[in-house]
């Protein structure tokens, strides 16, 4: 595939500031939790409709149950920003399954229409995030569409076998015409500010059929950012591979949309959690080399968030509460030569985070040059002492001293107040 060189660019001050954010994925799947018929899907439970070969008219039926009689929109919204620190949630209104968790007047495959409950939820998550100040961003699945006979599908490796689709046989600009695009703006009018369109799986999109959805999503909210997915190469930011984190600082805006278990929908046997600490360290990497967080909740068919996910999101938000401020508006450093195994950097101008992850007699910091005019403990503002020297072997060295109440700790973040805009990192050298 041919790569354009052109450094992303969202030209958007909230988006480069905020770091982490909420995906929610929520939809019919919800309801299977991974099972159909007594048969598991071993994939993400967001595909079993596909990986487990579901015919439409059966998976139709599913609407019939929906039933979010535990879905807070304004508590699940306040749990984010209060609690787990999230700046904005990006939402899917409609996955690949095709149905839309919105009352759309284009499709009557919808959350209000086909449903015994009737409630809009997106207009109810919209109202939470526009009362609470939370940037909303909406997942669109604009290519894949499992309940449209023109919209693509993936052929996967199937559990259940089934003949494989042959897209390049549908229609596809049809269905762009009659229900993405509809729908596209269904979503920018109908819900106040719209912050972002995350696009996914672009599969055969020509660039023309990227660029129709992008000008439309323009046209209607010029500030909306449209995610790496729209294909082509053509969105305002990289969007990485799920759950895949780059080894080195990035250029440009990206973002790491990354699960807290191995699905991204509700799947009730995946208890493969992720721990607290090790969402933090990746946050902190993301920070480093300059990206942004985007981390799933699945809620159930019932619509209240798993207890583990509340427990280590909780977790990850005490960490960002007293430690925010070397998280939230942070860019990109340049590469420091070694691979601590105690911790990592953050940095804004003028000043440099030390993310501390184990505990440490001090923290040495071997070809850091800086002039540090001051180093304390983040979370209470204690000052720190320290010491700006030379190694026997002539390479720079900055020292930050503990005291005994510190050295057992972990998960802590010291503050270095450096006179240079950014700290020098010497390369390694013979
Ligand atoms: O929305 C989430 C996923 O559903 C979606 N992107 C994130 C944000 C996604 N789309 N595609 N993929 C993820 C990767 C697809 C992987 C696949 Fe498979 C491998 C498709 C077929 C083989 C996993 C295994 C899904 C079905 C079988």
């Amino acid at each position: 595939m041919k790569k354009i060189d052109r450094i992303p660019d969202t030209g958007q001050q909230w988006y480069k500031d905020a770091k982490y954010g909420l995906f929610i994925h929520w939809g019919l799947y919800a309801i299977l939790a991974g099972e159909y018929k007594g048969q598991k899907t071993d994939h993400i439970s967001e595909w079993i409709m596909n990986t487990l070969n579901i015919p439409v008219e059966e998976y139709e039926k599913l609407a019939g149950e929906f039933c979010p009689e535990r879905f807070c929109a304004d508590g699940l919204v306040r749990m984010a920003k209060e609690s787990w620190g999230m700046k904005y949630i990006v939402f899917t209104s409609k996955h690949h399954e095709g149905f839309a968790m919105y009352h759309s007047k284009c499709s009557p495959y919808n959350v209000v229409d086909a449903t015994p409950c009737g409630r809009d939820i997106l207009k109810e998550l919209a109202d939470a995030c526009h009362k609470y100040g939370m940037k909303l961003g909406l997942y669109y699945s604009q290519a894949q569409d499992w309940h449209e006979p023109d919209g693509y599908m993936a052929n996967t490796m199937m559990e259940n076998e089934k003949p494989p689709v042959d897209n390049d046989a549908r229609d596809f600009q049809h269905y762009l015409d009659n229900k993405v695009k509809p729908q596209l703006k269904e979503l920018l009018t109908g819900y106040g500010e719209i912050s972002l369109i995350w696009f996914d799986t672009p599969m055969g999109m020509t660039r023309e059929q990227s660029m129709e959805c992008i000008s439309l999503v323009k046209s209607l909210q010029p500030d909306c950012i449209i995610s790496g997915r729209i294909g082509n190469q053509l969105g305002d930011y990289t969007t990485t591979g799920d759950n895949f984190i780059p080894r080195l600082p990035f250029d440009g805006d990206w973002e790491l949309p990354a699960t807290l278990n191995d699905t991204w929908g509700y799947n009730k046997d995946d208890n493969n959690w992720k721990e607290p600490e090790q969402i933090i360290r990746t946050l902190v990497k993301i920070c480093s080399r300059g990206g942004n967080y985007l981390l799933n909740a699945g809620p159930r068919a019932d619509g209240s968030i798993p207890e583990k996910s509340v427990e280590i999101l909780n977790a990850v938000g005490q960490y960002l509460h007293e430690n925010g401020e070397g998280i939230y508006e942070t860019q990109k450093l340049g590469i420091y030569p070694y691979e601590l195994d105690w911790g990592e950097f953050t940095g804004k101008p003028h000043r440099m985070f030390i993310h501390v992850f184990k505990p440490c007699k001090g923290l040495g910091m071997m070809n850091l040059s800086a002039n540090v005019k001051k180093a304390y403990l983040l979370r209470d503002g204690s000052e720190l002492a320290y010491k700006v020297e030379e190694t026997c072997e002539g390479d720079s060295m900055v020292t930050v001293e503990l005291p005994q109440g510190l050295r057992k700790q972990a998960y802590y973040c010291v503050c270095l107040e450096i006179e240079e805009e950014w700290p020098v990192f010497e390369p390694l050298r013979g």
